[in-house]
């Protein structure tokens, strides 16, 4: 199970390669403003997770330089995720706000709508 398992992961991490989308080119201050906002957060995901995969192409095609953490292998992250999240589930958005409180966001359809709101995405 576990080799099947890591062999699906591979052709998942093969295809997002083969066709990995074409990041947006911005002016770089309007890229600044919104790398000040995506400093904030944080995607704990698996490598090759597909709904962190669906997660991970937004960010790519949006230019939204978000940090990954690999709550997988990190028993860290692994932890905090469980601990301030509430669940080991991925994807999830980590978001500092600006009063400093802290919303874990699950599911990855909520996540890139909420991106895109921030954003105002295409
Ligand atoms: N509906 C969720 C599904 C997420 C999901 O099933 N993630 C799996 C990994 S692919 C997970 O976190 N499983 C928990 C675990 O493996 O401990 C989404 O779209 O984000």
């Amino acid at each position: 199970m576990a080799v099947i398992r890591w062999v699906l992961g591979q052709i998942i991490l093969l295809l997002d390669f083969l066709t990995s989308p074409k990041p947006v080119v911005r002016e770089a201050e309007a890229q600044k403003a919104i790398d000040d906002v995506t400093a904030t957060m944080s995607l704990y995901q698996f490598a090759t997770c597909p709904f962190c995969v669906k997660v991970r192409r937004e960010l790519k095609r949006h230019s939204l330089n978000i940090e990954l953490r690999d709550a997988r292998n990190d028993a860290a992250l692994k932890a905090e995720l469980v601990r301030e999240g509430g669940r080991h589930k991925v994807p999830c958005l980590r978001i500092e706000k600006p009063d400093n409180s802290v919303e874990w966001l699950y599911e990855s359809s909520d996540i890139i709508v909420y991106l895109k709101s921030q954003f105002k995405l295409g």
